[in-house]
């Protein structure tokens, strides 16, 4: 592929709502620009940008494909983001690296709620942003409701830069309101604005014209006085106001039928900033201060790693340069791994296929296979120097499951796995749960950990079959309680003797293991009060009640006695630890769970259906909020009653509504539930007990 520099280049996200034909207008752009011999397609499977097996399986993008468009001297370089909401973090990582951001809206649905998130998500990373009607030629297209929609569901000044002639099958162009002429079928020629279209083209370029003048200071005097523009002045407005976030021009197309495709192409090479015109980006140096460079192949050498895809013969690593020029065949200093990283051959995606590159300028993307140990949001520098990015921004998990190794070879590369499927995708994160003993894996919702766990079966070779996720309990109690303990063994040999009172007393909840003496005249020495906390302390890890660390217990012992040749330490640690069982038992023993605050966004019409389902859940409801054709709830909701939420709200709201939670505090089992509740968890204890 040719060398492009940075002012040559343009990286382009797409975003929009599940189906709203991203892929489909990539594999267009691939085929009119010869890369593909025929035109790929998401519903047979053939598509360049949903090459991998999920996503062939489904019909639909599960990870981000890059293109590198190469048209007229410039490289478009575009990001084909997943709609699911699920794949977010694809979205959170193309826009990192990304001038602009054509958010898809499809002409018949209009807003859905999967615009709504990325439209948000790019207007808060400050992105040159355009709009695109997409899937013109569908049946019951009604260009006169798709404004109406947009106005109403998203903040923001959207301006017609090309009018659709035509909807629905009877699309066949768009007028173009810069150069004011209509570009028609598949060859987009040009042609004069059809006559029953002239008021509107006249009218709606005045109002493009007033908007491009408002986007730069320089324009708006000149505006004022001679009341119009030139069209050269009507890119720069426009350029301007969608660099500072107040203009989001609307274009529109049917890429499938390959109407309207060049105008778009022309528009976003015009009017999206080439690296070199963004804003400067900021690395964190050694010291810890902030400093920014603009890019641009004079500033240091800086790249980051925005995505890394694992597959059975290794790892491809997708970086932006972001200051310099990356060369290939060459070392460089991988500043979170704080070692150098080998760069065998650069290359730069098209999808699956790879192609080599000489070197890649400040600004571009490309990719490096098997770059040692690099992972997603590492920074690559020279060697010597220092300079790291933020990591992109990765939401909290709102889905869990614990995960099985199915024989015992799984058991072996389970851990290695989830790492590296951790690492492929920072939205997934895997731990192991104490309290339960139990490996989880968190993401963004079921069909995320789905296709977590089919991945880790056919790119690392591992069978693992999960559950819903125990909850990490925890136990405690309610009143202050007294108990003794005396371990006697004198069956031949040496003997064993301790004898220990304890007292357990009630503290915040939030403290762990609390221990204290209150020894006179030396009852029992100061090595035996040691063994009698550490005997304490085990059962107190281990739970008492249900099998769950014991925590907001101050444990104090007050008396004891001790043998003259009987007494070791293992006498005390075993009265220390049955005392203190027999004292938490009498403690009026109660269970803490976890409780999480939960946000809500649900279009208005679902927020009864909302309400009255968390009222099942034991929630808590904080507020609620109206934002446009929105409802936002927040509440704090047990854990417990969380667990299928994902689910439940996709199918409460048929898919409109989304989620967030993140962990707030421990809080106490309701006294009426706490019964049932402790002889099932005692219940699954022996179950376990018995199956090892
Ligand atoms: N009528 C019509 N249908 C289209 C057009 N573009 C795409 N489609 C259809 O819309 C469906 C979804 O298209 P995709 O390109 O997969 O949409 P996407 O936005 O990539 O979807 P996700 O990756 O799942 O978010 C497919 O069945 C396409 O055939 C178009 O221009 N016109
Ligand atoms: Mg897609």
């Amino acid at each position: 592929m040719k060398e492009y520099k940075t002012e040559n280049i343009r990286n382009i996200a797409l975003v929009g709502h599940n189906g709203s034909g991203k892929t489909t207008f990539v594999e267009r752009l691939l085929f009119n620009t010869k890369v593909t011999t025929r035109m790929g397609s998401v519903q047979s499977g053939t598509a360049a940008m949903d090459f991998e097996e999920e996503e062939i399986a489904r019909n639909s993008s599960v990870a981000t494909g890059i293109a590198p468009i190469e048209w007229k001297g410039t490289k478009l370089n575009m990001l084909d983001t997943p709609g699911f909401m699920d794949f977010i973090g694809e979205v959170n990582a193309a826009l990192r690296v990304t001038e602009g951001v054509i958010v898809f809206v499809e002409a018949v649905a209009g807003v859905e709620v999967g615009t709504e998130i990325v439209y948000q998500a790019a207007v808060e990373q400050n992105k040159s942003l355009m709009l695109l009607v997409n899937k013109m030629n569908r049946e019951n297209v009604r260009v006169s409701r798709i404004k109406e929609s947009i106005d109403a569901n998203l903040d923001g000044r959207f301006v017609n830069i090309q009018l659709p002639i035509g909807e629905g099958a009877d699309f066949q162009g768009i007028i173009d309101l810069i150069n004011m002429e209509a570009r028609l079928g598949e060859n987009c020629e040009r042609a004069p604005i059809p006559d029953d279209m002239a008021d509107a083209a006249e009218e709606a370029r005045m109002e493009l014209i007033e908007a491009a003048a408002e986007g730069d200071d320089t324009l708006i005097e000149k505006y004022f006085e001679e009341e119009t523009l030139s069209n050269e002045e009507i890119v720069i407005g426009l350029k301007s106001g969608m660099k500072q976030g107040t203009i989001v021009p609307i274009i529109y197309a049917a890429p499938e039928a390959g109407i309207a495709v060049d105008p778009a192409l022309e528009m976003l090479t015009a009017l999206i900033p080439s690296p070199d015109q963004a804003r400067k980006f900021e690395v964190t140096n050694k010291a810890g201060e902030t400093e920014s460079y603009p890019i641009s192949d004079e500033s240091p050498l800086i790249a980051f790693v925005f995505k890394t895809r694992e597959d059975p013969y290794g790892k491809t690593s997708y970086l932006r340069v972001y200051g310099g020029v990356l060369g290939s065949d060459n070392r460089i200093y991988d500043v979170n791994l704080e070692q150098d990283v080998r760069i065998g051959s650069l290359q730069v995606a098209i999808g699956k296929e790879q192609v080599t590159v000489g070197k890649l300028h400040a600004g571009d993307l490309g990719v490096v296979v098997k770059m040692g140990d690099a992972s997603t949001n590492d920074t690559l520098c020279e060697h010597g120097k220092f300079f790291q990015m933020a990591p992109i921004e990765a939401p909290n998990p709102i889905a869990s499951v614990a995960v099985h190794p199915v024989s015992q070879s799984d058991v072996a590369k389970l851990t290695q796995s989830l790492t590296r499927l951790v690492a492929e995708d920072p939205t997934l994160r895997w731990y192991t749960e104490t309290a339960t003993h139990q490996t989880i894996l968190s993401g963004m919702g079921t069909t995320h950990l789905d296709i977590a766990i089919k991945k880790a079966k056919s790119k690392f070779g591992v069978n693992i079959t999960t559950t819903t996720p125990k909850i990490p309990y925890k136990e405690t109690i309610t009143k202050t309680n007294s108990a003794e303990y005396t371990h006697k063994k004198q069956t031949g040999g040496a003997g064993q003797y301790g004898r220990v009172f304890l007292r357990v007393e009630s503290v915040d909840d939030n403290e762990g293991f609390q221990f204290g003496e209150e020894i006179f005249g030396g009852s029992i020495s100061a090595p035996f009060i040691a063994a009698t906390e550490k005997g304490a302390r085990q059962a107190a890890e281990g739970g008492v009640i249900a099998g769950y660390p014991v925590v907001g217990v101050r444990t104090v012992v007050y008396d004891g006695k001790m043998h003259p040749v009987d007494s070791k330490e293992i006498a005390f640690q075993i009265a220390g630890r049955e005392g203190f069982r027999l004292a938490v038992k009498g403690a009026g023993p109660a269970l803490l769970e976890p409780i999480y605050e939960v946000t809500i966004v649900v279009p208005a019409d679902n927020m009864g259906d909302i309400l009255g389902d968390l009222n099942t859940r034991r929630a808590k409801v904080l507020g609620m909020d109206q934002e446009g054709t929105k409802s936002v709830v927040r509440a704090e909701v047990p854990l417990a009653e969380m667990q299928t939420y994902a689910q439940d709200l996709r199918s409460m709201t048929q898919g409109r509504g989304v989620f967030s939670m993140k962990f707030q505090s421990y809080g106490r089992v309701p006294a009426h539930l706490l019964d049932d509740l402790i002889k099932k968890l005692q219940a699954e204890m022996e179950e376990e007990k018995e199956n090892k």
